[in-house]
């Protein structure tokens, strides 16, 4: 077989979509053929087949029609601003006024197969006036939505425009990085050159870890090595400094020493990309990086060993944090932006199989955690009334000691007792759906902000494990999604989940576009346009191509030397 093979029998089975992402982008070039490289080739396309996938490609389609309204409605009220205010027809520039949302949804209208849409879009990004003197862009926030959705939509419609924008944006971003250590600052003023950080000299574990997808791809795609090497520089860092909190970091750095400034232990806001990251680095660069995997390895193993926790009476798999790493006590908080973390496992588990240092013991222990986390990420949401899940909530801790609640040691102790197929925390717990009854948490921030977390972990466990149940929870979790946010001029944030009719608040965040429609279409759909294996999701859910780097590119920067 040559190079390129043309997959125009996926057009024919799945019309709505087109199939491989990049089959109806091309037509946009005036080609008639889809032609994809073998690397983009999925192995496992398969036609939809049977009345359970023609449900599903109906539920995709239901998906994409949501997406359709909430996208219009920020184009009727809020574009060529950042994100809609539904209630209050309105907009807000909460990242840089660029039309965050815009540039987020790119790719989902691209995989949707929403053509229109994308047109007004490329012809809105061709517009970006990216230099503006009085902006200063926030470097992680402008890394996860501009520049990945800069690249991933260069990635699946390979336009001109989006590289070169990509490129641009880079060359703004890149001043953060100069501080005495290269750990980049909070913000940097796009024309100056000058730098905002966080209490003089902070900056969070998360901006420090969550740069390395896009800059190494806007590496291998420019030929820029600067953008490589200020990023690899952030990985060894983090690699060099994992012993001092078993595998773990603390959650503050000081720009000028690189040192950490606290011992918080946590995979919630301010630390969790960085950790995803990890993994996701080593399977972008094709697992040409064995230090990658074993900095991942420990990062895992380490969380395991630390910040897993069952619940007193229902004994709910969940994670938390360890306000100081000296005392060791848990705080019984469960964010969920920390429900990114059972995919985050479930990839690991699939993907490092037969690997060096990942033996079959830990695949299995890793694949438990996976499940007993999604399940209880899941639970959050089917406890309420609402079937939406809260923002954090504070679980009670067990009872005497806290420690005693920590999940390894009742695996350590099953281990031995073997009464039940799998540990406790595993199998999770009996759903409320609102009836009253033991939840063992209490909610902290009673609120759902259309946050994907809970659906990112769904669909990587159903597209790793083929378990249907991730699939059907992801299908409940967007029917209430629709029933409770869904209003006349979008879809919008609301509070007070336990209740039968939540209350609404009055924003759209892009996120909304970028990931959780896409997540929820992903996993409807019966076709794996995005192979795991094969693509990477940014944090933001853009996707991004495995990079199988060229031998200067492993010469000039040591890859997997
Ligand atoms: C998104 O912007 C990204 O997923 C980020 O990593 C975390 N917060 C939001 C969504 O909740």
């Amino acid at each position: 077989m040559g190079v390129l093979v043309v997959l125009v029998v996926v057009f024919v089975f799945v019309p709505p979509v087109g199939g491989r992402v990049a089959s109806w982008s091309r037509p946009l070039h005036g080609s008639k053929e889809i032609q994809l490289s073998e690397d983009e080739a999925s192995s496992d396309l398969q036609p939809a087949v049977g009345p359970e996938e023609e449900l599903w490609s109906r539920r995709a389609e239901e998906v994409k029609a949501e997406f359709l309204y909430a996208y219009h409605a920020y184009e009727t009220f809020a574009f060529p601003r950042d994100e809609l205010r539904p209630l209050s027809k309105g907009a807000i520039d909460n990242y840089n006024g660029w039309g965050v949302s815009v540039v987020d949804a790119i790719d989902t209208m691209v995989l949707m197969g929403l053509k229109d849409e994308y047109q007004r879009a490329v012809r809105h990004v061709a517009g970006i006036e990216l230099r503006r003197a009085t902006t200063a862009l926030p470097f992680f926030e402008t890394t996860i939505r501009y520049l990945g959705g800069f690249l991933s939509a260069y990635a699946l419609t390979n336009e001109t425009i989006f590289i070169t924008k990509a490129d641009q944006l880079g060359q703004e971003l890149l001043p953060a990085f100069d501080t005495a250590s290269g750990l980049p600052v909070f913000s940097v003023n796009a024309t100056s050159g000058e730098q905002a950080n966080r209490n003089g000299q902070e900056t969070v574990l998360a901006e420090i870890g969550t740069c390395q997808l896009e800059f190494k791809q806007l590496a291998h795609w420019t030929g820029r090595a600067e953008y490589f090497e200020r990023v690899d520089k952030l990985s060894k860092l983090m690699q060099n400094t994992q012993d001092e909190h078993g595998g773990l970091w603390g959650t503050f750095w000081d720009t000028a020493t690189a040192k950490q400034k606290n011992d918080i232990l946590t995979v919630g806001g301010t630390a969790d990309s960085a950790y995803e990251y990890i993994i996701k680095s080593y399977l972008q660069g094709a697992k040409s990086d064995p230090a990658t995997r074993d900095v991942f390895i420990r990062a895992v193993n380490g969380i395991i060993e630390n910040l897993l926790y069952l619940s007193p009476t229902r004994h709910l798999l969940y994670v938390t944090d360890i306000p100081s790493a000296a005392v060791g006590r848990p705080s019984g908080k469960l964010e969920h932006l920390s429900c990114f973390l059972p995919g985050m496992i479930a990839l690991g588990a699939k993907y490092l199989k037969g690997e060096p240092g990942f033996d079959s013991d830990m695949e299995e222990l890793w694949s438990w955690a996976a499940q007993g986390l999604g399940e209880t990420c899941w639970v959050t949401y089917a406890d309420q009334a609402s079937g939406l899940g809260p923002d954090e909530v504070l679980f009670q801790l067990w009872p005497g000691n806290p420690k005693d609640g920590l999940w390894i040691s009742h695996v350590r102790d099953w281990k031995v007792r073997r009464d039940g197929e799998t540990p406790p925390g595993v199998k999770g717990g009996v759903p409320l759906r609102g009836a009253s009854g033991q939840t063992d948490y209490a909610m902290k921030l009673n609120a759902y902000q259309l946050r994907p977390e809970t659906v990112e972990s769904l669909f990587v466990l159903y597209k790793t494990t083929g378990d249907p149940k991730w699939r059907d929870r992801a299908w409940e979790i967007f029917e209430a999604i629709r029933r409770h946010c869904k209003v006349e001029n979008g879809y919008t944030s609301v509070y007070s989940l336990d209740r039968e009719e939540p209350f609404k608040s009055d924003a759209m965040p892009s996120w909304f576009l970028a990931e959780t429609l896409k997540y929820l279409y992903l996993i409807a759909l019966p076709q794996d346009v995005l192979p795991l294996d094969k693509w990477v999701f940014n944090t933001e859910a853009h996707p991004l191509p495995v990079i199988h780097w060229r031998d200067w590119e492993r010469e000039r920067y040591g890859i997997g030397a």
